[in-house]
Formats: structure tokens, C-alpha cells, sequence
């Protein structure tokens, strides 16, 4: 009888929507972890780390690295959304279907791979930025809710370069860009029967890229400011009208 028991668990275990076996889940959960810590950082606080933007309850920080001659490009960015949830949020920016939507940058984009339902690797080709060689990244997007006790969840989507068989690096005629980018969402709301009007979602945005291949560091610098405070407006906008119509969802 115990064997039997045992038998149907496992099946139970296989079919569960929270399998943690895929092979990017632990380093997706090594991302969160730092990122959470993150999170509760104020970069105004960190001298190294240089405001690029001031614009309402928008705040663009950068920290320029250099690696063999390129810039790296480490930003962070902390707004707030009226009217939608950190669940929201989490999956207008996760949402493999609405990424073309709000995503700018994306020239094509096509999933590779689901790992399972709540991570995919994509392949995405980006703009191309003159006079620089267009860039393409291959990337995993894994999206969790982080519990928290007596507190509407908050919710994490981190997006990384990985490699993927059927695009390896130098075969795509692209130069091969590599990211690390985490958004990380809190709903703030004091009501105990929210309208839409009572819920807003802070976030901290960040993100860490390498552009691979030559890139003037006057590209990169100019393509960053002009690209992430456009991404952030349009994200943003998007959001609040794709929920508009919606039951509130946490
Ligand atoms: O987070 C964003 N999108 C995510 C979902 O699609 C995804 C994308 C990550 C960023 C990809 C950066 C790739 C850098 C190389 C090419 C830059 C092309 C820009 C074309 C502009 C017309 O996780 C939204 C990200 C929005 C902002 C991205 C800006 C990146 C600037 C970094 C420096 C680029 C150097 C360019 C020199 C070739």
C-alpha cells in the first residue's frame, strides 16, 4: 500500500505546474536572491552610482564599468505604475505575446524553448544601432511570486542570457550581446476592497548589459539614455491599458 502511495505522488509531482527542475532553476533563484537585496538599496545613496534622469516618480541611475575596452552597461531604475499590481506587471513584462507591444527595441523575436510555464528562452534581434554591427540576444525569462506574510506578493521576472543549441553564438550573423535584467514588482495598496484607483506598483528595474562586439562607448551611452526612460514610458503606459478593463489580480 505504501508503494502505491508513493507511485501516485510522483505522478503528482511530475505533472505539478511548480516543477523546479529545469536547468536554469537555480540560477534563476540565485538572480532573485540578489535582486531582492537590491531592491531594498537606494541608489541615491550610493556614490557610485550616477542619476541619469529625474522625471516625476521615474529615477534612472547608471554606473559605467569597463570590460577589455567596451562599456558595460549597469543601470537601475525605480518608478511607480497607477493602477495596476506587481501580478500585472510582472506578466505584461514576462508575456512572450505582448512583448512586441512595449518593447521597442525588438527588430524579431521568437521563443526557442519552454522550460515550463513560467520560464521560456527566446531569441531576440535587436535594432540595429549605427554605425555598430546589429545585436542579438538569446535569453531565459523566468517569472515567481515572492510571498510575504499578512502582504499582497511581490513578484520577480529576471531575464538572462544563456546559450541555446539552436542558435550558438557566431552563427546567427549578429554580434551576440549578453543581458541580466530583473524587474522586480511590489504592489503598494492600504484598502481591504481595492478599486483600481487603490492599487499602484512600485518597481525597480535593472539592468546589466554587455553589447559584445565593438561599440563605441558614445553609442552605448547615448542608446542608453535615450532607450530606457522610453522603454519605462512605454511599459508603463501599456500596462495600465491592458488591465483597465480587468478584475484586480495579485
Ligand atoms: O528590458 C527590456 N526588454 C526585455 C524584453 O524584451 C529584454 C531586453 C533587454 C535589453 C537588450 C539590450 C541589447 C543591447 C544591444 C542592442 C541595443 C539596441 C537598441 C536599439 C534601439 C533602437 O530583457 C527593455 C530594454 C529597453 C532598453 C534597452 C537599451 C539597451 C542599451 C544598452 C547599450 C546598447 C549599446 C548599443 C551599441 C550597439
Amino acid at each position: 500500500e505504501k508503494l502505491q502511495n508513493l507511485e501516485v505522488d510522483t505522478k503528482k509531482l511530475d505533472s505539478s505546474s511548480d516543477k523546479k527542475d529545469h536547468r536554469m532553476y537555480n540560477q534563476m533563484q540565485d538572480l532573485i536572491n540578489k535582486y531582492v537585496e537590491l531592491s531594498k538599496q537606494d541608489p541615491e545613496s550610493e556614490p557610485s552610482w550616477q542619476c541619469l534622469s529625474k522625471s516625476g516618480e521615474t529615477k534612472i541611475y547608471r554606473k559605467e564599468e569597463e570590460k577589455d575596452g567596451v562599456l558595460l552597461d549597469y543601470l537601475v531604475a525605480t518608478t511607480s505604475v497607477q493602477g495596476v499590481t506587481a501580478a500585472e506587471m510582472a506578466e505584461v513584462f514576462h508575456n512572450g505575446k505582448l512583448k512586441l507591444e512595449w518593447d521597442h527595441t525588438i527588430e524579431a523575436d521568437k521563443k526557442l524553448e519552454t522550460l515550463d510555464e513560467l520560464c521560456s528562452v527566446y531569441h531576440q534581434i535587436l535594432k540595429r544601432v549605427w554605425p555598430t554591427a546589429q545585436r542579438d540576444i538569446v535569453y531565459a525569462s523566468h517569472k515567481q511570486k515572492l510571498e510575504k506574510p499578512g502582504e499582497h506578493p511581490s513578484w520577480i521576472v529576471c531575464n538572462v542570457s544563456c546559450d541555446h543549441p539552436s542558435v550558438p553564438e557566431g552563427t546567427s550573423g549578429y554580434t551576440r550581446a549578453t543581458i541580466e535584467v530583473v524587474l522586480f514588482c511590489q504592489t503598494v495598496c492600504d484598502k481591504t476592497d481595492p478599486t483600481r484607483k487603490d492599487v499602484s506598483c512600485r518597481i525597480v528595474y535593472s539592468a546589466s548589459v554587455n553589447p559584445g562586439g565593438w561599440a563605441p562607448s558614445a553609442a552605448v551611452r547615448a542608446v542608453s539614455q535615450r532607450e530606457y526612460p522610453k522603454f519605462l514610458k512605454k511599459i508603463s503606459a501599456f500596462a495600465v491599458d491592458h488591465v483597465k478593463k480587468n478584475a484586480i489580480e495579485f
